[in-house]
């Protein structure tokens, strides 16, 4: 395959509190791209990063007594901690405090103002201080409550800087309708497309009331309204991220944008109406995922119901989460998450299917060959149910079904699992007259496993590199994925990938 550009991005994290699952779940699936594209020989840049202007920060920072600033600060540290501990391989970290982003938001919209897209207002409506949301009559719950917190809203009433939107009203409506799958899944193109029929209204571009945030470069008694100095980290990023480097022309506009369905309209409606406004491309795809759901709520900060991906990490490993987060929950769908589902997933298909899969394949070549593969026939009717399959996953990848496309892989682990037990090698091993026969089940089973392995590489990197290194077979790219294309020798045993009682003591 040519190489060609891959850009995917996650939101970045407002830093008000530590990461949680959630945050996890998106980066870990944006991951599984990158990885995947990686794979490939795609020229990759993955992106995730802190959100730590505006209200949000400024409350939680006031709450605890402490400067925003320094509240960004240990919280960023957080999250760019949490990424190496869920093996995500992000390319650059953003912080919207960097010095390098504030100037290019200021430059940037300095030129929307120009653009003839910025006037001066006065803004009065409800407003959410927890999602800095300025909501739309659709977007309020009963009792003047925000539908995401459920508190109640703030009556604002303020003299500011408004973005233009309505001016985009007719360029968005041709945009979803020439490119449908700008938002996928349908579901939310089709919210996105229904909040765009009720007609766009202006809003905010700066903030009177709030310090805390990027000066209005012509107006510097206002900060930017968080949310544009927030969108903007995605094309900001790539002028500073490789020092004396313009990623810009690589890499922009990004393949694919993934964020939770609770900041759809920032993206599919406020984002390109911003770049449009700024001249600049749109980005070529938006995935909204649904929610992680704990006892049927949304995790998130502020509910306080929030599961700790440190710890899940520690005892269990950074594959176990990824693999469990991304197959338990639809990607796309909402999931519920529980430490039940988390045991049943790790011990059902991670220790009993994959790794004892891959326990007993190379146990039976100790056993029966001396630890090296038979160079025997591989089985027909094995190279037919692994045919295509390389393809299957990339194509699934390519519209981010990563939940289907490892249940693509997984069928195939079952499969496997199912060979073992039509063959029974052991009583192929007590004949004699078998030998040859042994030796194709044999070849077929380590050849699979290195397949299964070399596509599974995205979800569970640790685990890959240690089964292929034993394997002695470290080509990890995609066109090492097909069935046949490997030839093994000599094998090592391996301590068991998915113990039973993992770090029991933590
Ligand atoms: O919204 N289930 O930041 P945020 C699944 N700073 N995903 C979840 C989740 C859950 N329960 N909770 C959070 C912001 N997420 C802004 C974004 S982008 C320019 C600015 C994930 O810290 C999901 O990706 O509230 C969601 O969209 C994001 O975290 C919100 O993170």
């Amino acid at each position: 395959m040519a190489e060609s550009p891959f850009y995917v991005t996650t939101p970045i994290y407002y830093v008000n509190a530590a990461p949680h699952l959630g945050h996890a779940y998106t980066s870990i699936a944006a991951d599984v791209m990158a990885r995947h594209h990686r794979q490939r020989g795609d020229d990759v840049f993955f992106l995730t990063g802190t959100d730590e202007h505006g209200e949000p920060v400024a409350l939680a920072a006031a709450a605890e007594g402490v400067d925003p600033q320094q509240l960004a600060d240990r919280n960023a540290e957080r999250f760019r901690a949490l990424m190496p501990q869920l093996e995500a391989s992000n390319d650059f970290f953003i912080r919207t405090s960097d010095a390098q982003h504030v100037a290019a938001v200021q430059e940037i919209l300095e030129r929307v103002k120009a653009n003839g897209y910025v006037y001066e207002g006065t803004y009065e409506g409800l407003y959410c201080p927890r999602c800095a949301d300025f909501k739309t009559a659709q977007e309020i719950a009963e009792g003047n409550t925000c539908p995401i917190h459920g508190i109640e809203l703030d009556r604002e009433k303020e003299q500011n800087w408004f973005f233009k939107l309505s001016a985009f009203q007719e360029r968005l409506e041709e945009l979803f309708e020439s490119r449908p799958d700008f938002v996928q899944p349908k579901t939310r193109y089709n919210e996105a497309r229904s909040f765009l029929e009720g007609g766009l209204r202006d809003v905010s571009l700066s903030r009177r009331g709030i310090d805390w945030g990027i000066p209005v470069p012509w107006d510097p008694e206002q900060t930017v309204y968080v949310w544009w100095d927030a969108l903007l980290n995605y094309y900001t990023a790539l002028t500073y991220a490789e020092p004396g480097v313009d990623l810009v022309d690589r890499f922009w506009p990004a393949s694919y944008q993934l964020v939770g369905k609770d900041i759809l309209k920032f993206h599919a409606i406020y984002w390109p109406a911003l770049l449009m406004a700024a001249d600049l491309p749109v980005p070529q795809r938006l995935f909204v995922h649904g929610f992680l759901l704990m006892d049927g709520e949304k995790m998130s900060k502020s509910l306080g119901n929030v599961l700790d991906p440190f710890e899940v990490i520690e005892r269990y490993g950074a594959d176990a989460l990824r693999f469990y987060l991304l197959r338990d929950v639809p990607f796309g769908a909402d999931g519920s998450v529980s430490p039940a589902a988390f045991e049943a997933r790790y011990e059902n298909e991670l220790a009993n299917e994959y790794g004892n899969l891959a326990a007993r394949t190379i146990a039976m070549v100790h056993r029966y060959r001396d630890g090296v593969v038979p160079a025997g026939e591989l089985d027909g009717e094995m190279a037919e149910a692994f045919d295509g399959l390389p393809e299957r996953v990339a194509e699934l990848i390519d519209g981010a079904e990563v939940t289907q496309a490892l249940e693509a892989i997984w069928e195939r682990v079952r499969r496997c699992n199912q060979y073992v037990e039509e063959r029974a090698p052991w009583k192929l091993a007590a004949d004699e007259a078998a030998a040859d026969q042994l030796d194709s089940v044999l070849a077929t089973l380590c050849e699979a496993l290195r397949t299964l392995t070399v596509l599974l590489e995205p979800w569970l990197p640790a685990s890959a590199a240690k089964l292929l290194g034993a394997l002695g077979a470290e080509d990890c790219g995609y066109e090492a994925a097909a069935f046949g294309s490997g030839s093994l020798g000599a094998i090592e045993k391996i301590e068991p990938m998915f113990p039973k009682d993992p770090n029991p003591a933590s």
